[in-house]
């Protein structure tokens, strides 16, 4: 099989540049190591191996031939949906326990144990005591922020009623919830009965088990993420629009670079705040360098990206790339979508890589914990050591590409619609009637990872430009938006770009990009509270599965989208995947996911890899959708393709006109 040369790797110049320059290295990356791989295991792509019992592995041999149960007689059915609901159970373990960690960051903050942090979004924790029914009058931010915080654990471990977040769902959803008996009760009891479920000879009966998928996934969407995102904000602060960079061209020859890659926000605050401390910056001067580049890689990137405008190096697959610049003194992680494989390449060069969190561990990094109780103090410390290693730097093996582009991110539930609603009453009316007029067809979240099963970022590119030149308003968060960035897609100049007439006018109007960076992955609850303030303004549906949006993750990899998109499409949204969930060995657990579920909870998936039909689905739904709504039809015909990437040529006319 001939190797793929790198720019049918990447879509990205500055991902193809560090490709060839590793190949000429003799250096493997993931797409190599990917190559090597082939062919991969058709039965795990299917769902159809069983490894829940030592009296298996069992594979269910889709051609017919051979045994047609495994050795209990779990059928294909059983198998697959149960290897999806360990799945969905993981997802929802990872973001959940993301948001636990913020839950008690904030409590040891409010306690005054974190001398490092202060409560940055005092306004966004009164309205959540508010909301909670926790008395604010008269208590401090501090007594407000240990009982909010409190409330919030409490959620992981309870066992009577259901999630606090769940109210804010529209009665319609909730409706659904409790019919189908998955309205989430505690974080943990849903992650661990999700487990319990798929134990050999618990439960086997595949619409059950998928009924836990989801019941997992709610409990991450309305549960540990919604939780993380709002502590976040109410601890760290609440982004606001901001201009920055994304791409590898953000590393900085004559500087020492460190980047930040993973997930929790806590640790990348406090190193952003390190990085600008006088004994961290004599101490760059002293190893002669000219100051500190900090950057970032996943999500980690978009949290220190919204809050503080640190620039992005780059989204999943950059994680090797940025290490083959051969310009960066460290990599600090955390938790979550970070490569083994960093330990090998970063010896080729001199980076340091360190891991930081309790919650895991790397062979052959070096592990420097965080000490969040002393947060500065330990922030520096793990700066310090990068600094250092500035003097290793082999200056022969430097190459950083130039490719970076501006964007602008921050974007959040409560400010996102300020600027569509103007200064003076910010509200979503504005953006409900550019709806329902038929200037916006609708909002789409494109949201997701890499992997290296396709072109890196293509589908995302390919499927964000097809929606927004049909009017469709894009939202995003992970690195689906590290994508858009690395492409200048999320910047205001991008509708003139790309964007039909109507979604072009409405950006114009308000200098708003037509894609808006709405954060990490756990951010995407800030699409369900987006959706939330849709209905409630009223004129287009008062049900999630009423209104004209969608989700995407065209190119996702972990099993964080599995619980995303199992929330999602439980919280009544039709939702695209690029590579079919692995379930395709069981004709009935694919088909319920793709038709029957939508009975259930008014959402369904759909599988489609190639992203132009993918967008096609999508339109066809919104319309649909509008057309129950009885919708005026779209003010403009979709912008032609081949104006895609020009200004629109009426423009000028129109000023001409004046
Ligand atoms: Ni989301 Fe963020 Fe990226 Fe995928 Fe990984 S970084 S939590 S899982 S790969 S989008
Ligand atoms: Fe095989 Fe059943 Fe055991 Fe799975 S649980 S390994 S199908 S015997």
């Amino acid at each position: 099989m001939p190797v793929p040369g790198s720019h049918q790797r990447s879509s990205d110049p500055a991902a193809c540049r560090m490709l060839e320059l590793a190949a000429q290295n003799a250096l493997k990356l993931a797409y190599d190591r990917y190559d090597a791989m082939q062919p991969l295991c058709g039965y795990g792509q299917l769902g159809i191996c069983c490894q829940n019992c030592n009296m298996g592995p069992c594979r269910i041999n889709p051609f017919g031939d051979g045994p047609q149960t495994g050795i209990c007689g779990a059928s294909p059915a059983v198998i697959a949906a149960r290897n999806l609901a360990r799945k969905s159970a993981v997802g929802s373990a990872a973001h959940s326990d993301h948001g636990r960690g913020i839950a008690q960051m904030l409590l040891q903050t409010a306690r005054g144990k974190t001398p490092g942090y202060r409560i940055k979004g005092p306004a966004k924790l009164r309205k959540l005591a508010e909301e909670w029914g926790i008395p604010t009058a008269g208590a401090t931010t501090e007594q407000l922020a240990e009982k909010v915080a409190l409330a919030a654990l409490e959620d992981f471990g309870r066992q009577d009623g259901v999630l606090r977040f769940v109210s804010r769902a529209p009665q319609k959803v909730r409706a659904r919830w409790e019919k189908a008996g998955v309205a989430p009760r505690g974080i943990d009891r849903e992650i661990v009965g999700t487990l319990h479920s798929t134990n050999m000879g618990a439960s086997n009966e595949p619409h059950h088990l998928i009924l836990n998928c989801v019941r997992a996934g709610l409990a991450d969407g309305w549960g540990g993420s919604m939780i993380a995102t709002e502590l976040s904000d109410i601890l760290l602060g609440e982004p606001a629009p901001l201009v920055s960079e994304a791409n590898l061209g953000v590393l900085k020859r004559d500087y020492v670079n460190i980047l930040v890659h993973g997930h929790e926000p806590v640790l990348s605050d406090a190193l952003v705040v390190a990085s600008q401390s006088d004994e961290v910056l004599d101490a760059c001067r002293d190893a002669g360098a000219q100051g500190l580049q900090l950057a970032g890689i996943c999500c980690t990137a978009n949290e220190v990206l919204m809050r503080h405008g640190v620039p992005i190096a780059g989204n999943l697959l950059h994680q090797e790339f940025a290490l083959v610049t051969g310009a960066v003194e460290m990599m600090v992680v955390d938790i979550q979508c970070i490569f083994p494989a960093l330990r090998d390449l970063a010896k080729k060069y001199h980076t340091l890589m360190v891991s930081t969190s309790p919650k895991a561990h790397f062979e052959g990094f070096q592990h420097i914990e965080f000490d969040d109780s002393r947060a500065i103090e330990s922030a520096k410390q793990i700066l310090l050591a990068g600094v250092a290693n500035y003097v290793n730097r082999d200056k022969s093996k430097v190459h950083i590409p130039t490719e970076k582009s501006p964007l602008v991110a921050g974007f959040t539930t409560e400010g996102v619609f300020d600027h569509l609603g103007g200064r003076y009453r910010p509200s979503y009316r504005p953006l409900n009637n550019a709806i329902s007029d038929g200037r916006i067809r609708g909002v789409v979240a494109v949201v997701g990872c890499n992997t290296v099963k396709i072109k890196q970022d293509e589908a995302h590119l390919a499927l964000v430009k097809e929606l927004l030149r049909h009017d469709v308003l894009v939202v995003q968060t992970g690195c689906s938006a590290i994508a858009c960035g690395k492409a200048g897609l999320l910047t205001p100049e991008a509708a003139d770009l790309y964007a039909g007439n109507g979604l072009k006018e409405v950006c114009d109007a308000v200098g708003l990009p037509p894609c808006l960076h709405m954060g990490s992955c756990v951010d995407i609850s800030r699409i369900l509270t987006a959706c939330i303030e849709i209905c409630r303004e009223g004129g287009l549906g008062d049900d999630f599965a009423d209104l004209p949006v969608a989700g995407a993750a065209p190119e996702w990899m972990s099993d964080k989208a599995i619980a995303i998109g199992f929330y999602v499409v439980g919280s009544g949204v039709y939702t695209v995947v690029g590579d079919p969930l692995p379930v395709m060995g069981s004709p009935v657990v694919a088909d319920y996911l793709t038709n029957g579920i939508e009975k259930d909870f008014g959402g369904k998936f759909a599988f489609e890899k190639d992203p132009i039909q993918a967008a096609r689905l999508i339109i066809k739904h919104i319309d649909s959708k509008r057309e129950a709504l009885h919708l005026s039809p779209m003010m403009f015909e979709p912008r032609p393709v081949e104006s895609l990437g020009k200004p629109l040529v009426d423009d000028s006319a129109r000023a001409a006109v004046g």
